[in-house]
């Protein structure tokens, strides 16, 4: 067993409020893992998703002690599961000193509060799992930011259940009055404040690198980023691809901050190329708002590099769950190169067959020992290149500022200062053409 969970990530809450926190998040390092089989699930299905939340559980730090399954038509408003099983599952878990139940789809603050009552343990689901691992990740300020955010947005329905917890706590101490609903509110309305206060600060966060982006526009550079289900290999990519050092590891979200480098490719063009926070199915939807700033590189850029672990047995559907988040941030008609990655785990072709019938122009690489990389920095030079034009411009020997501006935005290939006018072959990319309609005589 790795570190037992820490507490919510709360840097900055006010002491009261980190109190009523910590009450819900007491010790979890024993837990039993519940799933249940609908109608709409295979049982393969429900299998693989527990298996991934697992992974979750002990990437958060606990100990997988037992695991449950219930075969239903559809989940019961009260207690998702049924009364019964509830109710049987808690005996099994007491049995084994189990101190944190942990559900595979996301519960409602009465369901959570009806299973409080009959397990009488922490009650968890993945939503809160996920939020759990990224706050214990987070690290620059922004991070940090944008996981309270998504915390708090969680927490604010269910404090009720936490109430009760702290209330029992005040009762004994005496150090706090005030007892009841009144209470519930302040606590409350504490909480709201500060979901304020967060959403003010990230969207300074977000002007500033507005700005940032503005300034690398300037430099014109295409912007490339690095998609993909989380653990697929997108760090250990950027790694190969421009030698640089950012943290690569075999757990699921070692990335959160997103990390641009500079690409050269061999035909000499410079890319930007960003590494981001990884997807996973059931990826809950506050969280994907929290992270819309930090994806918004993803929305910018001019290519999508979607990397897939080709080695895993859910790629597919690992496809699928990456392409519904990229919907969700309004990326889903981006320009996107599928790369598939891990080539040299895989053991026998089938799947690979299958999916490059799907995806007949993905390019195959093993980001580990280097083998297709070369193939695929020509393809993305392939794919960037239709982004800028190759134009021959003239312009008077006077007029400095547009030839300084033209080497500012544009790519020459190559110049000459005699005759009347100094004449330039360049790659301008489109949106600054307008900028250079005077000058330009033909296609290069
Ligand atoms: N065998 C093999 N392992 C790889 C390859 N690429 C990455 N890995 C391993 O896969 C694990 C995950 O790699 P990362 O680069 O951290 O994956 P990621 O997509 O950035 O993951 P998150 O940031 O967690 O979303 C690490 O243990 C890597 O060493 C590869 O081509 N072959
Ligand atoms: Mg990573």
């Amino acid at each position: 067993m790795k570190s037992p969970f820490r507490p919510f990530l709360l840097s900055s809450v006010s002491r009261k409020l980190k109190a009523l926190v910590l009450t819900s998040n007491t010790r979890t390092a024993r837990v039993f893992l519940v799933g249940i089989e609908l109608k709409s699930r295979t049982a393969a299905n429900v299998r693989e998703s527990l298996d991934e939340l697992e992974e979750l559980a002990e990437t958060a730090g606990a100990q997988i002690i037992c695991e449950g399954i219930q075969k239903m038509a559809a989940p019961i408003a009260a207690t998702y599961i049924g009364p019964g099983k509830a109710q049987e599952f808690a005996t099994q878990a007491r049995a084994n000193d189990v101190d944190t139940i942990i559900f595979d789809d996301e519960l409602s603050p009465a369901q959570t509060r009806n299973l409080e009552k009959i397990f009488a343990c922490k009650i968890m689901d993945r939503t809160a799992l996920i939020l759990e691992i990224f706050g214990q990740r987070a690290r620059t300020r922004e991070g940090k930011l944008q996981i309270e955010h998504a915390q708090l947005k969680y927490l604010l329905p269910r404090l009720t259940r936490y109430w009760s917890h702290l209330s029992r706590q005040r009762g004994s101490t005496g150090s706090i009055g005030g007892e009841g609903e009144s209470q519930l509110e302040a606590d409350r309305r504490k909480l709201s404040e500060r979901i304020e206060k967060i959403e003010s600060e990230l969207e300074k966060v977000v002007r500033q690198r507005e700005t940032q982006r503005a300034g690398r526009q300037r430099s014109e550079w295409p912007l490339a980023s690095i998609v993909g289900y989380t653990n697929a290999g997108k760090s250990t990519l950027l790694n190969a691809l421009t030698g640089s050092a950012v943290l690569a590891e075999d757990k699921l979200f070692a990335t959160l901050d997103p990390t641009t480098r500079r690409l050269r490719l061999p035909t000499n063009q410079n890319v930007l190329l960003t590494d981001t926070v990884g997807f996973i199915k059931k990826l809950p939807h506050g969280l994907v708002e929290a992270f819309k700033a930090t994806l918004e590189e993803v929305v910018q850029a001019d290519l999508l590099l979607h990397v897939v672990d080709i080695s895993h047995p859910q790629a597919e559907e690992q496809i699928q769950a990456v392409n519904s988040v990229l919907a969700e941030i309004g990326a889903s008609n981006k320009s996107t190169l599928m790369v598939f990655n891990k080539m040299d785990r895989l053991n026998g072709n089938g799947a690979l067959n299958r999916l490059q019938e799907k995806f007949p122009h993905a390019v195959g690489i093993s980001a580990m020992t280097g083998e297709g990389i070369s193939n695929l920095l020509a393809e993305i030079g392939t794919q960037l290149r239709p982004k800028r034009e190759f134009l021959e411009v003239r312009v008077p020997h006077g007029e400095s500022a547009v030839i300084a501006r033209l080497h500012a935005v544009g790519e020459v290939v190559s110049r000459s200062y005699r005759g009347t006018k100094a004449k330039f072959k360049v790659r301008i990319p489109p949106h600054h053409l307008d900028e250079f309609a005077a000058y330009i005589v033909r296609a290069a």
